[in-house]
């Protein structure tokens, strides 16, 4: 039987509620000072987080929502300078506190530091938007606490494809029965399962009726000892909240 050895977190939805106060309002922020008159509402927001990856989404609304937009001879510059614009804007609404992590993340995290146990994040977001967040949440030193950030194009093709989750395995030297996996979506369970990884679900507005096939349990939030999380499928093993000991049994539960 494997030890538990390393959790590896997911940002967006995961982490936080990124996603329609942050993210989107930064892509709304970028296009107005682009001179370009698109607007991302909630549920549009809610349809482009089909495709992964800030740059891959501008591409795939132009291709699906605005199709008749005259696109520019230097497309790809067009597309990183937008999308550079974007991760400014998003950055600052972190340094501003727009989005507190969601509850019982802080928590966990602790009490896998305290307990030796390894700590990495696997996104498909921008690394400096992973600073800013983790930063301006749980402090500057916050950073180092995670062996391996490994986000963005880092690897070159991004959620639902499983490298990024090889990617940082690798570099910690790590097997996937040694670790489990935090997700919140259809892609990120996709890319954490085929990475062949242990993974809790917890689901956020955009993505509570996705398809979660893989999971070892679905929630709706980690939830704290006096905010119990509500199973949305799976056994939650008599815990209320997740706890280290709570992933160390749904790990056993998969490996033991
Ligand atoms: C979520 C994503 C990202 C963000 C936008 O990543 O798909 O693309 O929505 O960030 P995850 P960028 O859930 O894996 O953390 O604009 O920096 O790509
Ligand atoms: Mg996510």
């Amino acid at each position: 039987m494997s030890e538990l050895a390393a959790l590896i977190f997911d940002v967006d939805g995961t982490l936080a509620d990124t996603e329609r106060d942050g993210h989107r309002v930064a892509f709304n922020l970028a296009f107005e000072e682009a001179g370009l008159e698109w607007e991302w509402s909630p549920a549009l927001y809610g349809e482009l987080l089909a495709v992964t990856g800030g740059k891959e989404r501008i591409r795939f609304y132009l291709d699906k929502y605005n199709a008749d937009f005259k696109r520019p001879g230097n497309f790809d510059e067009f597309v990183a300078g937008l999308h550079a614009a974007k991760t400014s804007f998003y950055t600052k609404l972190m340094s501003e506190g727009a989005i507190p992590l969601r509850p019982g993340v802080e928590r966990l995290i602790n009490e896998a530091k305290d307990a030796g146990v390894r700590l990495a994040i696997a996104t498909t977001t921008t690394p400096e938007n992973v600073t800013a967040l983790l930063s301006y949440t749980l402090g500057a030193d916050s950073i180092d606490w995670f062996e391996v950030i490994g986000a963005g194009d880092i690897v070159p093709l991004k959620k639902p494809a499983h490298d990024i989750y090889h990617y940082v395995m690798e570099e910690m030297n790590l097997a996937p029965e040694q670790c489990v996996a935090f997700e919140d979506s259809y892609n990120g369970i996709r890319s954490s399962h085929q990475a062949r990884l242990t993974t809790v679900v917890t689901t956020n507005g955009y993505t509570a009726d996705d398809d979660f096939t893989g999971a070892a349990i679905v929630l709706d939030q980690m939830g704290e000892p006096d905010e119990p999380f509500t199973v949305q499928r799976g056994d939650a093993l008599g815990y209320t909240h997740v706890n280290l000991d709570m992933v160390r049994a749904l790990h056993r539960a998969e490996h033991g």
